[in-house]
């Protein structure tokens, strides 16, 4: 490695699991740098890292994530009733990591609530966005508060008061509740606090290997992706490097995992999204149903004027191609090439940050035969039917990136690495 950063490209759940579960059995130390528990590839993962999954792996969890301590405990909990043992000795919270509370779940659906219509953001529910609001106003609660009984009942009963001002009736939350659980988190807690950026200090400098998964993805991201239909925090490269403090003269690889169509969960501008036919065909044979919500993903083609922009952004190098085996059975498969102004005719490379005139925008088309054959056990780049390597070569041409993994169903096994 020594350090490996895996990032999600488009709107989230690319894939990025299973290249996580591959690439943490040779890494010593797996970190998630931002996000919380709205993110995560399978039942048991929301907000601990994959690497708990491999015995000689140590796990942290950044000061960019906003920790929900009873997700934590859940997920070590269903770890150990998987069979892993030893899991609890092998994970750390950054001390800095903010603390993500049962009110900032409230404030989430309140503030959902108050939206109208297509203005929802269709957030996970968790109080992402609310925790990072606390954190950027100086009123959060970080992980080492939680130890000081004192102050963290008061900054948390400020914190409730606050919102039941602003909020009223659609504020359901009980803080004494709250206040009642944190005494008993005081106790468990101890063990798995560290200091968080001493920590990856250390690791890298005695050049462990150490991989960084990303949360959610590019489009998502505060700064970058379709404001205001975004996650609260950097979901970017930029995120992993603040998240964890991370020494970027150790970053060998940055993969940017990407879907060989597109979905998107919540609200938000999805150009490519197809509400016919073959969205929803993506949308079954993909399996297109969210695993922190069950809720349904939107689906529609590649699109790869995102993936170019995500590509500006994040400066991957290589890219992970994920669920090409979805596309088997289509005839004809789409990919946007360029948006298109209807009223002028000029073609649009960029992706513009204006999303009313966004949505006024065309979306230019390349099609591509399709192969119209399984490939699931196909193992090698050059076994794979020749309109299948067309569709990857153009994917690599056109962002001027490798790809370097091909999914081709959904186990450990189903990729090729060129
Ligand atoms: P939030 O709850 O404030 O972060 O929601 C804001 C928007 O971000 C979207 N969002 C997501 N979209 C897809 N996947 C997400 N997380 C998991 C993942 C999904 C899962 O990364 O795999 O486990 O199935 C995710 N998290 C947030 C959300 O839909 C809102 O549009
Ligand atoms: P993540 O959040 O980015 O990890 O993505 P998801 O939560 O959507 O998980 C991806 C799902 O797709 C998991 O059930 C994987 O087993 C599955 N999957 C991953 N890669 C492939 C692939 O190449 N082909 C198929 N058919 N399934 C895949
Ligand atoms: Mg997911």
């Amino acid at each position: 490695m020594p350090t490996t950063i895996i990032l999600g490209s488009q709107w989230g759940d690319e894939g990025k699991g299973k290249l996580s579960d591959i690439l943490c059995q040779k890494a010593q130390i797996c970190a998630r740098a931002a996000g919380g528990h709205n993110a995560g590839h399978s039942v048991v993962f929301h907000l601990l890292p994959s690497g708990l999954i491999n015995p000689n792996c140590e796990n942290l969890i950044g000061s960019g994530v906003v920790v929900n301590v009873e997700a934590f405990f859940k997920e070590l909990n269903a770890l150990e009733e998987k069979g892993l043992k030893h899991v609890r000795e092998k994970i750390l919270i950054s001390d800095r990591a903010h603390v993500n509370l049962t009110l900032h779940a409230a404030v989430d659906r309140a503030e959902e609530a108050q939206l109208e219509g297509n203005k929802k953001i269709g957030t996970t529910g968790r109080g992402i966005g609310p925790s990072y609001a606390t954190k950027a106003s100086r009123k959060g609660i970080r992980v080492h508060e939680i130890f000081k009984e004192a102050v963290f009942e008061k900054k948390l009963r400020t914190l409730a008061e606050g919102y039941k001002k602003q909020f009223g009736e659609l504020f359901e939350y009980d803080v004494e509740e709250e206040i009642a659980r944190f005494r008993e988190y005081r106790k468990l807690l101890p063990n798995f606090v560290c200091d968080g950026p001493n920590f990856i200090d250390q690791a890298q400098k005695s050049g462990r290997d150490l991989l960084v998964e990303g949360a959610n993805a590019l489009m998502l991201d505060i700064d970058y992706g379709t404001y205001p239909y975004v996650t609260s925090s950097n979901t970017g490269f930029g995120g992993a490097v603040t998240g964890l403090a991370l020494d970027y003269k150790q970053i060998k690889e940055v993969i940017g995992v990407v879907k060989a169509y597109t979905t998107r969960v919540g609200g938000g501008p999805f150009k490519t999204e197809d509400l016919g036919e073959a969205g929803t065909k993506l949308q079954e044979i993909g399996r297109e149903w969210g695993v922190s919500t069950g809720r349904r993903r939107r689906c529609g083609w590649l699109d790869l004027v995102v993936l170019k922009y995500s590509q500006l952004i994040n400066n991957y190098t290589s890219w992970n191609l994920t669920k090409l085996d979805i596309l088997d059975t289509f005839p004809t498969i789409k990919v946007a090439v360029a948006y298109k102004d209807k009223e002028t005719g000029e073609v649009i490379e960029h992706f513009p940050a204006d999303l009313d005139y966004l949505d006024t925008l065309e979306v230019v088309y390349k099609e591509f035969e399709g192969w119209q054959t399984p490939i699931t056990s196909v193992k090698t780049f050059d076994a794979l039917p020749a309109q299948a390597q067309a569709y990857v070569k153009f994917i690599e041409e056109f962002t001027g990136i490798p790809v370097k993994w091909i999914g081709t169903g959904p186990a450990r096994d189903d990729m090729i690495c060129l």
